[in-house]
């Protein structure tokens, strides 16, 4: 007789996930839990049958450009599957992008978003990374946008009908994606107070967004910038340009080609000519990488969030699977060293989730106005981190849940390779893990934030019997002081702090 082996089977991800509701019980308050406890219930089964089909059905259904239409216009159309289109709707439906300025919940959106998150994200085919860049785009224009433009465009953002708008982030160029200050794209003013930008974006994701936040170099009347990043400002890119209602793509900004990735593959990612894109700027001319920093913040918790929700679907998926499969005369879930690599995978999800949870409880207070001087500096710091070891931890864990359906892990339309791939862009985009290193560098050093956050983690752990992890955060406290004090006394002698800081490393 011919073998069958069941397949993981997942129901409802909601209650199949003790760790999330354990977090949202201690930190929310009974009111907010009970608002949205029932969408939650209800989200987390859709995230097992309905969503999770709309997902598979996207991966499978991968975008295709089309450069010219039956008569030979340019147009430049990327062309989605209808399961893409649908998992937008899906999302603002949900209010994914909008629940953090819909003031519903206050300092608690974060966490609400959080949870939502949580269960949309795995079964989305990444479409989570769209509604990451749309909600840090409208951080960024109620932070520095004109009010013209904020009022216009933030709720194009932030709506929850199927309409609602996206938002790209497009910084990254052939020269330099961390290094960003390598930007060749120049913006020149025009006499309506807008600008044209010229140049190469090389990586878009998201493409058939709305709008985008785009750096370019400013350029005065005269057609003269200033060299490096300080010479970036930070424009916002709409689709259909807003003076006249004509289309920019396929004119002004051209697709040269969709991205051929390992992963991410119902995701639009294209290289981009921009060729006089008409722009209107956000924020001072010249200090366009710090204002982008407001949404490298809230995209970089977006990654977070991923990673973690990432994890969860995998213990979810290995843990059913150990269910069903038998070796060696038990379930495999009966045998111990199985048991193990579970519980470690287990650790490794509740490890990340602690985290970003901790990150988005502090991103709450912060935009809530309710945050301390203190919670400020250990969000700040506690980004990069968050950002950072929970993507590494997301790829660990995608192949270590892999692994545990052996051969199957492998096998494409078990669909668990997907779970891979998608990890795998988690510790390059937003920001790689050097550089996230770096900028914990530059958050202690310039900003002193390392200092609170790990007086921040003392205090957390205080009464807890672990002596080890105790003597872990001395040492890193110590090692800490003497790297900044190093640091700061290069910066004294008139070089760059955080390169100076680099320096101390080696
Ligand atoms: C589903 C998952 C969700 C995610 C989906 C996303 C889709 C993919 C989208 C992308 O990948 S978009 C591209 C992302 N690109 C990056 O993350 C760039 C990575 N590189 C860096 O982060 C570099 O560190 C940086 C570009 C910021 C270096 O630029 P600079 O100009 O050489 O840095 P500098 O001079 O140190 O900083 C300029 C200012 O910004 C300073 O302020 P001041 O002028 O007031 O002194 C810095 O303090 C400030 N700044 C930099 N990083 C900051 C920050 N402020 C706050 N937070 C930060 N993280
Ligand atoms: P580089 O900056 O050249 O980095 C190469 C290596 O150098 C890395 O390992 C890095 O850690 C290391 N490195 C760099 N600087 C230092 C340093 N100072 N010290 C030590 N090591 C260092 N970008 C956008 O703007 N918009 C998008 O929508 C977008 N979508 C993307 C989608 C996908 C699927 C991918 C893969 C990328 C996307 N990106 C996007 C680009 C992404 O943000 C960049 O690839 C990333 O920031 C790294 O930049 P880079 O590719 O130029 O690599």
């Amino acid at each position: 007789m011919d073998f069958f082996q069941d397949a993981p089977e997942l129901t409802d991800t909601w209650t199949a996930d003790p760790a999330l509701r354990a977090h949202l019980e201690r930190l929310l308050p009974d009111d907010v839990l009970s608002r949205v406890g029932p969408g939650l219930a209800e989200l987390g089964v859709a995230a097992a049958t309905s969503l999770q089909a709309l997902g598979e059905r996207a991966e499978s259904e991968q975008p295709r450009v089309e450069h010219y239409d039956p008569w030979g216009r340019r147009i430049d159309q990327i062309v989605v599957s209808d399961a893409w289109t649908a998992l937008h709707g899906e999302q603002a439906r949900l209010g994914l992008a909008a629940i953090p300025y819909e003031g519903d919940h206050g300092e608690h959106a974060r966490l609400v978003q959080l949870a939502v998150q949580h269960l949309y994200g795995p079964s989305s085919a990444v479409y989570s990374c769209p509604v990451s860049m749309t909600d840090a785009a409208v951080r960024v224009l109620l932070d520095s946008a004109e009010p013209e433009l904020r009022d216009r465009v933030v709720p194009k953002l932030t709506s929850r009908a199927a309409d609602a708008w996206t938002s790209g982030q497009w910084m990254t160029e052939k020269p330099g994606g961390s290094d960003v200050g390598r930007t060749e794209t120049v913006a020149r003013p025009l006499p309506d107070g807008g600008y044209a930008l010229t140049g190469v974006k090389w990586f878009t994701s998201a493409t058939t967004a709305d709008c985008a936040l785009a750096l370019a170099r400013t350029l005065d009347a005269d057609g003269n910038g200033v060299a490096g990043s300080r010479g970036l400002g930070l424009y916002l890119v709409e689709m259909v340009d807003p003076r006249d209602g004509r289309r920019q793509i396929g004119d002004t900004i051209r697709v040269r080609r969709l991205k051929d990735k390992l992963g991410t593959k119902a995701l639009p990612t294209a290289e981009l000519d921009l060729d006089g894109a008409y722009a209107t700027p956000v924020g001072p001319p010249h200090r366009g990488v710090k204002t982008i920093s407001g949404m490298l913040s809230i995209t970089r918790l977006w990654n977070a969030m991923s990673s973690a929700s990432g994890l969860a679907r995998a213990v979810q998926l290995a843990l059913s699977y150990a269910t069903r499969r038998e070796v060696f005369g038990t379930p495999l879930v009966e045998q111990p060293l199985h048991r193990v690599t579970l519980a470690e995978l287990q650790v490794d999800y509740e490890a990340t989730l602690a985290l970003v949870v901790r990150a988005s409880e502090l991103t709450g207070r912060v935009e809530a106005g309710v945050a301390s001087e203190a919670d400020a500096q250990v969000l700040r710091a506690l980004m990069p981190v968050t950002k950072l070891f929970t993507a590494k931890y997301a790829v660990a864990g995608a192949s270590e849940a892999l692994e545990a359906f052996g051969g199957a892990g492998y096998i494409e339309n078990t669909g668990l390779p997907a779970l891979l791939r998608n990890a795998q862009v988690l510790s390059i985009w937003e920001g790689t893990t050097n550089v996230l290193s770096l900028d914990l560098l530059r958050a202690a050093v310039r900003e002193h934030a390392l200092a609170p956050l790990l007086a921040d983690v003392a205090e957390r752990m205080a009464g807890a019997d672990v002596p080890e992890l105790a003597e872990s955060v001395r040492l890193v406290a110590s090692q800490a002081q003497s790297l900044g004090a190093a640091a700061a006394a290069w910066a004294d002698a008139g070089q760059d702090a955080v390169e100076a800081g680099m320096r101390a490393f080696a």
